[in-house]
C-alpha cells in the first residue's frame, strides 16, 4: 500500500510497505538441482576440499572467462593477502578509503601501511592522478578496487605503477562478469582478486579468486594457499590454509553457469530504477561504466533533496526496505585507521562527501519490478514530503 501521508510512515505508525525484509544482498542461488546433485557427487566421491575435482573445475572455468591463470580460495579477504604476500608488498600500499574494509585489512594485516587515496566522485573509484601523487620511496603496490561491479581507471593506473615501477592488485571483489576495454576483468593488472560471497554475483556461499597472467605469481600463490606445501613431505614457503572445498566449488559451478542471466537481471532492475527514479529532487542514480556487471544500484541524496541520507536510510528501514550505507563512514575512520591516521581525512575530500550522501539499493533475483517501483514510489513520497517528515523526525 503506498503512502497519502506523512503519518502512514511505518517509522511514525503506519503498516510497513513490504511484509518482507528486502535486502541488499539477498543470494543469487541458481540452479538448486544442479547444487544438490554437485554436493551429492561430492559425498559420494568422500572427495571434500583440498584441490578436489569441483574445484579443478571451478578454477578451470575462471580462467576461461577471465583469460588468466586462477588459484581459488576460501575468501576474497584471505586472497587479497596471499596476492599481497605472494608479490613481496611491503613499506606502502596505495589504496582507495571508499571500499569495503577488506581491502584495507588485507593490507594491514600483512605488515604494510595503507595509504588512504580519495577517489573520482563520478566513478566512486580511485583516483589514479591523486594516487600518483601519494607515490614515496616506500611505495611497493596500489591496489585499485572495481567499487559497485564497474571498473576502476585501470588505464591510468597501470601508467602510474609503470612510472613508479610498483605492482598493480585489482581487487574485483564486486565484479565478477565486469569487462574493461573489451577484456574480460580479470586479465589485468599483476593479479585481480574476487570473491564469491554469498552475496555476490557469482557465489559459492563463501569463496574467491585469484587471476593473474604471471606463470610464477600464480604457482606462489597456489602453494602458498596449501601451507606452502609442494609436496606431500616438503613445505618450500611460508603459507595459509586458504583453499576452496568443494560444496563451495559446486555452488560456484552451478552460479557460473547463470552469470549471463543474473548480469541481465540486474541490467534490467538498474533500468528500471533509472526510471522510476528519474525526477525525484534531490536524488541521483550511479550511472556504472561501460562493462559493468550491474551487481550494486547506487543512489546519492543530494543537499538539494528535502530529506537527508539518514533520515531515508532510517524511513526505509521502517518500511522494511534495507538500504545499505555503504561504505560509510570510509575505511579511513574506522578502527585501527582512525587512530593511526587521524589527520588523512582532510585529502580524502570525495570519499568523505561520498560516504555522507551515498545509499544502495535491493537488487538482484530476489526483486521483483513490482518490488522496485514501489521502493521508488516510496523513496519519491519521502523526497516530496521530506520537509514534514524531516520535521517529525525531529521532534521525537
Ligand atoms: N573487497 C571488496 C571490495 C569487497 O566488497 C569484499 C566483500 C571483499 C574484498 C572481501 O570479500 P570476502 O572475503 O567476503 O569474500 C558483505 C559481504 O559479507 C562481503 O563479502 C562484501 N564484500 C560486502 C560488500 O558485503 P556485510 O557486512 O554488509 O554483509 P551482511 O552480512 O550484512 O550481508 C548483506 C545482506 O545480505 C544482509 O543484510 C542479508 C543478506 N544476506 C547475506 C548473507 C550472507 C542474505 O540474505 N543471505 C546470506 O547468506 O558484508
Amino acid at each position: 500500500m503506498q503512502k497519502t501521508t506523512v503519518a502512514e510512515l511505518a517509522f511514525f505508525g503506519g503498516q510497513a510497505l513490504f511484509n518482507r525484509l528486502i535486502h541488499v544482498g539477498t543470494p543469487n542461488i541458481g540452479s538448486r538441482d544442479e547444487v544438490l546433485a554437485r554436493v551429492a557427487q561430492a559425498l559420494d566421491a568422500r572427495r571434500l576440499t583440498n584441490f578436489g575435482p569441483q574445484t579443478l573445475e571451478f578454477e578451470r572455468r575462471v580462467s576461461e572467462l577471465q583469460n588468466a591463470m586462477c588459484v581459488s580460495t576460501c575468501n576474497a579477504t584471505t586472497a587479497l593477502q596471499i596476492a599481497f604476500r605472494a608479490l613481496g608488498l611491503s613499506g606502502e600500499i596505495i589504496v582507495p578509503a571508499f571500499t569495503f574494509i577488506a581491502t584495507v585489512h588485507a593490507i594491514e594485516w600483512v605488515g604494510a601501511t595503507p595509504v588512504f587515496c580519495d577517489i573520482d566522485p563520478c566513478t566512486h573509484t580511485i583516483d589514479p592522478a591523486e594516487a600518483g601523487r601519494l607515490v614515496t620511496a616506500r611505495t611497493s603496490a596500489i591496489v585499485g578496487v572495481h567499487l559497485w561491479g564497474h571498473a576502476c581507471d585501470i588505464a591510468g593506473l597501470s601508467t602510474v605503477a609503470k612510472r613508479h615501477k610498483l605492482s598493480l592488485v585489482l581487487d574485483g571483489a564486486q565484479a565478477f562478469g565486469c569487462s574493461y576495454d573489451g577484456q574480460p576483468i580479470g586479465s589485468y593488472g599483476d593479479a585481480t582478486v574476487f570473491s564469491f560471497h554469498a552475496t555476490k554475483i557469482v557465489n559459492a556461499f563463501e569463496g574467491g579468486a585469484i587471476t593473474t597472467s604471471n606463470p610464477q605469481l600464480a604457482e606462489k600463490a597456489r602453494l602458498m594457499s596449501n601451507f606452502g606445501f609442494s609436496d606431500y613431505d616438503e613445505v618450500s614457503s611460508v603459507g595459509t590454509n586458504g583453499k576452496m572445498n568443494e560444496a563451495s566449488a559446486a555452488m560456484g559451478l552451478s552460479s557460473l553457469g547463470c552469470l549471463s542471466d543474473f548480469i541481465a537481471i540486474n541490467r534490467r532492475n538498474h533500468e528500471q530504477y533509472a526510471h522510476d527514479l528519474a525526477g525525484i529532487s534531490g536524488i541521483s542514480l550511479l550511472c556504472p561504466r561501460e562493462g559493468s556487471n550491474y551487481h550494486y544500484v547506487v543512489i546519492e541524496v543530494h543537499d538539494e533533496c528535502a530529506i537527508g541520507r539518514d533520515e531515508l536510510y532510517q524511513l526505509l528501514w521502517s518500511e522494511n526496505v534495507l538500504a545499505r550505507r555503504y561504505y560509510y563512514p570510509g575505511c579511513h575512520a574506522m578502527e585501527p585507521y582512525r587512530s593511526l591516521f587521524p589527520d588523512v581525512r582532510h585529502r580524502l575530500p570525495h570519499t568523505e562527501r561520498l560516504a555522507a550522501r551515498v545509499l544502495c539499493l535491493p537488487t538482484g533475483t530476489s526483486v521483483s519490478a513490482d518490488d522496485i517501483q514501489q521502493i521508488c514510489r516510496l523513496i519519491g513520497f519521502i523526497a516530496e514530503h521530506g520537509a514534514e517528515a524531516r520535521a517529525r523526525l525531529r521532534n521525537r
